[in-house]
């Protein structure tokens, strides 16, 4: 097996303060791998995280790092990616940290799109202060503040996170590992933001008040709770792990630039006058002129006038420059055709 990845951990700092059987180890480990195989390094690559057990992911990646006050990292990731947008920025934290006291940046950032990738160790419960409900706590549960199960709903990441095009958002496990491991590599290669979230386990502060005994238990919870869906989806249901993606809306292109016809001069137009202009009014084949503002316009080509539904012309042959005048867009509709002439006088 390829250990190369461990190039990207600070292996001095281990120990690590997670407990033994804790999905953070997992996710630290496979977004180190993935990094490792797209060639990211301590030169080009920041790792930014939050307060909680998850955040302190970053500061055990062998990369720059920042640990930020709770609640904080997107604001930081976003600020490095902006000054220097040839940095490739992630963000390693928890669902309270992100989801909760983070949650407004959340919304924020993810609407402004940076090209920065969100993981999100979703534990739905704050491990770190003794397993407290969080955002993601699932309705019903039994927690430190909820012993008689959680009373509120979850907040729904997936939903507020594919919103409004563009988005990214992937819900994997740290059970299905395969899966995992592609969700961790699109993100990380997609422009613009990202956000995996990934359901792990708290065993000891979360597993154990729910009668589990080993972190494998929750793992095959995970199993039956959630399965995965393949292919291009635009959402995902609740029970649902794969990927979301939706690109930028497509902005309406402005108009094409309209030919603007040179000018002829008004001298060398033939002259028509009034009762002349009256001739052409489209009978036995003749052309359908009109005057406005001086000039005449043959309309001829008009389909209004064309087939066998062609309109019946009561136009034809007169001035009608007060009609176009209070027309909407009636000079626009005039300018479109032949100029053949003036009026005289
Ligand atoms: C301003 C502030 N409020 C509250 C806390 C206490 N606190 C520390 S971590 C945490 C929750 C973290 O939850 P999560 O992000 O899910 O991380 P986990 O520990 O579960 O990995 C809270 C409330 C704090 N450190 N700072
Ligand atoms: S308290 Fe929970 S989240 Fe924190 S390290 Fe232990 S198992 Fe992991």
């Amino acid at each position: 097996m390829d250990r190369s990845y461990k190039e990207l951990l600070k292996l001095r700092r281990f120990p690590h303060t997670w407990c033994p059987g804790c999905g953070i180890g997992a996710v630290l480990k496979n977004v180190a791998m993935a990094i490792k195989e797209l060639d990211w390094n301590y030169k080009n690559t920041v790792a930014v995280s939050g307060i909680g057990c998850s955040g302190r992911m970053s500061g055990y990646m062998n990369l720059d790092a920042v640990h930020t006050p709770h609640g904080r990292p997107l604001t930081a990731a976003e600020t490095i990616k902006t000054v220097r947008p040839d940095l490739n920025v992630i963000v390693l934290s928890g669902d309270g940290d992100l989801g909760s006291i983070g949650g407004n940046h959340l919304l924020h950032t993810s609407r402004r799109n940076p090209n920065i990738t969100v993981f999100c160790n979703d534990n739905e419960i704050y491990g770190l202060t003794g397993g407290q409900a969080g955002p993601t706590t699932p309705k019903g549960t039994k927690t430190l503040t909820s012993p008689r199960g959680e009373p509120y709903s979850p907040l729904r990441l997936g939903r507020i996170l594919t919103q409004q095009p563009p988005y990214f958002y992937a819900r994997t496990s740290v059970y299905h590992l395969n899966h995992f491991k592609t969700c961790i590599r699109e993100a990380l290669l997609w422009k613009g933001f990202s956000f995996v979230d990934i359901i792990s386990d708290c065993i000891e502060l979360n597993g154990r008040r729910l009668g589990f005994k080993t972190a494998y238990q929750m793992f095959k919870w995970f199993d039956q709770r959630f399965h995965i869906v393949e292919g291009e989806r635009d959402h995902l249901q609740e029970d649902e792990l794969g990927i979301a993606k939706a690109l930028v809306e497509e902005v309406p292109k402005p108009a094409e630039k309209i030919e603007v016809k040179p000018e002829i001069p008004i001298e060398s137009l033939k002259p028509f006058t009034l009762e002349e202009l009256q001739q052409f009014d489209g009978s036995g084949g003749k052309p359908i002129y009109i005057a406005y503002k001086g000039k005449v316009y043959d309309l001829s080509g008009s389909l209004l006038f064309q087939g066998e539904k062609k309109m019946r012309c009561h136009i034809a042959g007169k001035d009608l420059t007060k009609d176009i005048d209070i027309a909407p867009h009636g000079e626009d509709l005039v300018f479109k055709f032949p100029l053949v002439g003036k009026i005289e006088g």
